[in-house]
């Protein structure tokens, strides 16, 4: 399969609006997929358009070299193309509740870097809770160990050159219409629906990077 490039498209989410329900209502996924994310990939497509030699980069080419594109679009590739590629993330790290816990490397990973699951999971809240504002908390995998960040807006670590393995978005627009303004709420619902074992093969193909390069 090839790549995608330019134009891009907005993918089917992996389940079902309602999939997530009672964690996540179905009105605020129907949003955030079809309007939120929709207008990052119609504003990326519009940014690229007059710039017939960025057509074969993809979305992780994009945001990696952003500061050699043409400057007068590098804001606008690094809000949009980081919304593209950071909210398919989020989607992607979500399922429908399933009582999941992290299995394998991935577990070792957490208690080695953490303590325990609950330290993670008591980190990852803190890091949430700081965000002033828009923008995300993320979970990077760094030589092996792993690591919790927060980006503004709509950037990703991926223009830090950092792996992420999983992320939340915490955008007012994410729980506004269930959890009003009440991000802790959300949070603690999201918990519920991590997928890890989507996790858990990004944490795979990180570690292995990290051994090849040794
Ligand atoms: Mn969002």
């Amino acid at each position: 399969m090839q790549p995608e490039t330019y134009p891009f498209v907005n993918q089917p989410l992996p389940y079902n609006y309602d999939a997530l329900e009672p964690y996540i209502d179905t009105k605020t996924m129907m949003l955030h997929h079809d309007r939120h994310l929709q207008t990052y990939i119609d504003n990326l497509n519009a940014t690229l358009r007059p710039y017939p030699y960025l057509h074969q980069l993809t979305l992780e080419q994009l945001i990696m070299h952003t500061t050699s594109l043409p400057h007068e679009i590098q804001t606008a590739v690094r809000n949009n193309a980081g919304g593209v590629y950071n909210h398919r993330f989020y989607f992607s790290s979500l399922q429908p509740a399933a009582e999941q816990q992290p299995q394998g490397m991935l577990a070792e990973a957490i208690n080695k870097s953490f303590g325990n699951l609950d330290s993670f999971l008591a980190a990852w809240k803190a890091a949430a809770l700081s965000v002033f504002g828009s923008g995300y908390v993320w979970l990077v995998c760094i030589n092996g160990d792993l690591r919790i960040i927060t980006t503004p807006n709509q950037n990703s670590p991926l223009e830090a050159g950092l792996q992420p393995i999983l992320n939340l978005d915490v955008w007012e627009h994410a729980y506004y219409l269930k959890h009003f303004n009440v991000r802790a709420d959300y949070i603690a619902d999201w918990t519920a629906l991590i997928n890890w074992s989507a996790v858990e093969s990004r944490y795979a193909s990180c570690a292995a990077r990290t051994a090849s390069n040794q």
